[in-house]
């Protein structure tokens, strides 16, 4: 029995109702009576993939007809979350949809929570990567961004008695309506084998193995639907998944270990890389997705334009990371050994349409692969990575570079047991090679690349990140957009620039008392999921004060833990102050061989749990540690905040991009002088962030000289109190010591500087409560940072980057 027949449909509706409707019956097979949320999830979807596919196929005609030039970027990971609701919102069908799916009875919310989370990535780089598809669609810039299919994404995090669990996260369990499988764009990728040389003396590689790469095509559709790019994500195979003969004679399992061995590279992301077939499972990865977008690259150009001579005048290759860093050296292999192109002239393209991301100094966080196992797995690729470094030392010898600057600038760090350094094969091997805030960017020149800046000057510019304000804004955030919208008119959708004028509402009180109430609004919906998720009941009138990003030690969870302490110390101490309420959200995974990050974790819940179930702070302070951090909810945590931590050790933060969603949504910083915190200080002015803490400068000055905690804490007895409460075991009462390792090794090397900058921290976390305690204060400075951070939007970045680095133009939009 159908629910609504089309005659009680509004006529405008009626395509739409039926197009799902038959999804629902003919590609779900599923009968509506019975049809549950994911039956409907699996139908709207496809149903709404029609109408992008359409304008796909138009745009994938214009970039071939029309001769456009188009971005390839190479990400290993793509933290693209869920897409239903975005699509949605990119055509403008969020309502249609919402009013079609009613008449049906079935709630469009509930829909979109089916999908699962998609998290083919880890943290900011991922996440980076889908915020810049989006904007490429948006502007029209013609795209593909290439990965892999993780079969399994970032693990799920459960936590259990205070401690991270991990256990796989399985996207694709129930099928995934948005790929399509293209079964005919296969590409063989080697592995191993030799190096033969020919009559001709043209040298050949014979791979040991192959792997057969599968491409998987998911539409990305911009603003207003009018321009659609292509993730292209790798999937691997076996060229031979079984052995007959040996399945046949009994050996079931070794007959199929050449498919488990090749499957393996698109099992999971991050395999574990603490042995050496993690390590070398890793770079299988590497090279597996490089080769392949580089090898469906080379043979759409060719097809379109005939001459691989003009592949860089038709395509700029943007290397995210060095994850794809091998690509150098696989397209010097293609050119030369495929194309058989002269060394130079293969160079000279390779080069001109490479260019490469920076996203961490963090020393090891630098890839670098051992020569021998490069040997091993890539021969004729180390082969070609040793002339690329024999000519470019040539070229730096040539120009007065003495043997210290060689061996600094050398592809080969020759200390540690020999090793190529991908971060140099990516710098030498683009035309432009980029940091992603203006602090980073002069760090590089200084530190990691201030020697290939010597002999390369010129190379390396700044393109600081941003964010996508349809997903980050729009959809998170419905209400706030509402009322920009209602104030200043709905251009703004269109043109974040417009957000400026907000300015003079900032000290409008009835404006400022309707921002508060939309805060009021996510806050009570953050207050329900925290609830339901971990069973601590917030006040959603408190402070919130959020920390959400991956755990790890600079980014000092650990100075945010020791601020809680602080405050539950003082608010025993003084009961009759009179205190702010706040709440202490944190999320976040850690890295599951990354010790020290996993014992913060526990930390964090330790002090949860003592502190929120302790009478004496009348509910004043409630800690929460939310598990499962990803992109659904970060969407619902973000325009719930109030106060965005941003707190890393000055100079280690390579930009952030949670900063900038915070202060979008109007939220006030607490930060250090770190990453993009020093430009959005720059733009929301320093009146509306709290700014604490050493920067940059005096910080590495302190972390190489050495900086004595054990003074620090003996100088302060805010700090002492902090650390001896944690170390005595006040928050791990049955376990006493737990955390005296952790305190006695921060007292020891406080490397990320926790102690140094307690101080000040506090001081400025006093600061908030001050301002937070005069409302008026306190939404004017939120209201000037939604008003003032459209710099941020990821399509300025984007086109910064088109301008600049790829010289591609966009299609026009109409
Ligand atoms: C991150 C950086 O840590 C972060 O500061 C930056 O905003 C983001 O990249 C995007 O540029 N790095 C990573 C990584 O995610 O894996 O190195």
């Amino acid at each position: 029995m159908i629910k609504t027949s089309p005659m009680d449909v509004p006529a405008g509706d009626v395509e739409l109702h039926e197009l799902i409707v038959n999804k629902l019956i003919y590609s779900v097979a599923a009968r509506e009576e019975r049809a549950g949320p994911r039956d409907w999830f699996l139908a709207t979807t496809l149903a709404v993939r029609d109408r992008i596919i359409d304008r796909w196929r138009l745009c994938n005609a214009a970039i071939a007809d029309e001769g456009r030039k188009q971005v390839c970027y190479l990400s290993m990971e793509f933290l693209i979350g869920r897409l239903l609701g975005d699509a949605l919102g990119n055509l403008g069908m969020t309502d249609q949809v919402r009013r079609v799916l009613a008449g049906l009875e079935v709630n469009l919310d509930e829909v979109l929570g089916q999908e699962p989370d998609a998290a083919l990535g880890n943290g900011g780089l991922g996440r980076l990567a889908a915020c810049f598809m989006d904007s490429m669609s948006s502007l029209g810039i013609p795209a593909i961004g290439y990965g892999i299919r993780y079969e399994h994404g970032l693990f799920r995090q459960l936590v259990r008695e205070g401690q991270q669990q991990e256990v796989p996260e399985d996207w694709l369990s129930l099928g995934n309506p948005w790929e399509f499988e293209r079964s005919s764009v296969t590409y063989d990728v080697g592995f191993g084998g030799h190096v033969a040389q020919a009559a001709d003396g043209q040298l050949e590689w014979v791979p040991g193995e192959t792997v057969r790469a599968i491409a998987y095509d998911t539409p990305v559709v911009g603003w207003r639907g009018r321009w659609v790019n292509t993730l292209r994500l790798w999937s691997a195979r076996a060229t031979d998944p079984l052995h007959l003969d040996a399945f046949n004679s009994g050996d079931h399992v070794g007959a199929q270990l050449a498919r488990v061995r090749a499957e393996a590279i698109s099992r999971v992301l991050y395999p574990g890389d603490d042995s050496p077939a993690g390590q070398e499972l890793r770079l299988r990865q590497e090279y597996f997705f490089a080769s392949a977008s580089l090898q469906d690259m080379i043979r759409r150009h060719v097809r379109l334009h005939g001459d691989i001579l003009t592949l860089a005048d038709k395509i700029s290759v943007q290397l995210n990371d060095t994850h794809p860093a091998v690509g150098v050296a696989e397209l010097m292999r293609l050119l030369v050994d495929v194309h058989e192109l002269e060394w130079e002239k293969a160079w000279e393209i390779s080069r001109a349409t490479f260019s490469y991301t920076n996203h961490t100094l963090m020393p090891e966080a630098l890839e670098s692969w051992p020569v021998p196992l490069m040997e091993r797995l890539l021969p004729r690729n180390m082969q070609i990575i040793y002339m690329i470094n024999g000519r470019h030392l040539e070229a730096a010898r040539a120009d007065g570079a003495g043997d210290a600057l060689l061996s600094a600038v050398s592809l080969i760090d020759e200390h540690h047991g020999r090793r190529v350094r991908m971060g140099h094969l990516a710098f030498i091997g683009s035309h432009k090679v980029n940091g992603v805030s203006a602090l980073h960017t002069g760090l590089m020149k200084t530190t990691v690349f201030a020697e290939l800046n010597r002999v390369c000057p010129g190379r390396i510019t700044n393109k600081t990140n941003g964010i996508t304000f349809r997903r980050w804004l729009l959809r998170a955030n419905p209400g706030l957009t509402q009322l920009i919208v209602d104030t200043i008119g709905p251009r703004v959708l269109d043109d974040p620039e417009r957000l400026a004028d907000l300015v003079p509402y900032a000290r409008d009180a009835a404006f400022q008392q309707e921002f508060a109430a939309q805060r009021q609004v996510a806050k009570q919906a953050l207050v329900r999921v925290v609830q339901e998720r971990i069973g601590v009941q917030l006040d959603p009138h408190a402070l919130f004060d959020v920390q959400i990003k991956r755990i790890h030690e600079y980014k000092r969870q650990l100075l945010n833990i020791l601020h809680t302490v602080w405050l539950y110390n003082a608010m025993r101490a003084q009961p009759t102050s009179p205190w702010v309420p706040r709440a202490k959200i944190f999320a976040g995974k850690a890295a599951p061989s990354y010790r020290q990050a996993k014992l913060i974790i526990r930390l964090a819940n330790d002090v949860a749990r003592v502190v929120n179930s302790d009478p004496t702070v009348r509910g004043l302070l409630k800690v929460a540690f939310l598990p499962n951090y990803n992109v659904t909810l970060a969407e619902s945590i973000i325009p719930a905040a109030d106060l965005s931590e941003q707190i890393s050790t000055a100079g280690l933060e390579a930009s952030g991009t949670g900063n900038m969603k915070f202060a979008l949504n109007g939220a006030l910083t607490i930060g250090t002088l770190d990453g993009a915190n020093v430009e959005i200080s720059e733009r929301v002015g320093l009146d509306n962030i709290f700014i604490f803490g050493l920067e940059a400068g005096p910080a590495s000055v302190l972390r190489r000289d050495g900086y004595d905690a054990r003074a620090a804490m003996a100088a302060s007895d805010d700090l002492s109190g902090v650390l001896e409460a944690i170390s005595s075991g006040v928050f791990s009462p049955g376990e006493p010591d737990r955390y005296k390792g952790l305190v006695e090794g921060l007292l020891a090397h406080d490397h990320f500087l926790v102690t140094a900058d307690f101080d000040s921290y506090v001081r400025a976390q006093r600061h908030v409560a001050t301002r937070w305690s005069s409302p008026s204060d306190w939404w004017r400075s939120a209201v000037l940072n939604t008003a003032n951070v459209a710099w941020f939007s990821s399509d300025r970045t984007i086109q910064e980057y088109a301008g600049e680095i790829w010289q591609v133009r966009a299609a026009p939009l109409d």
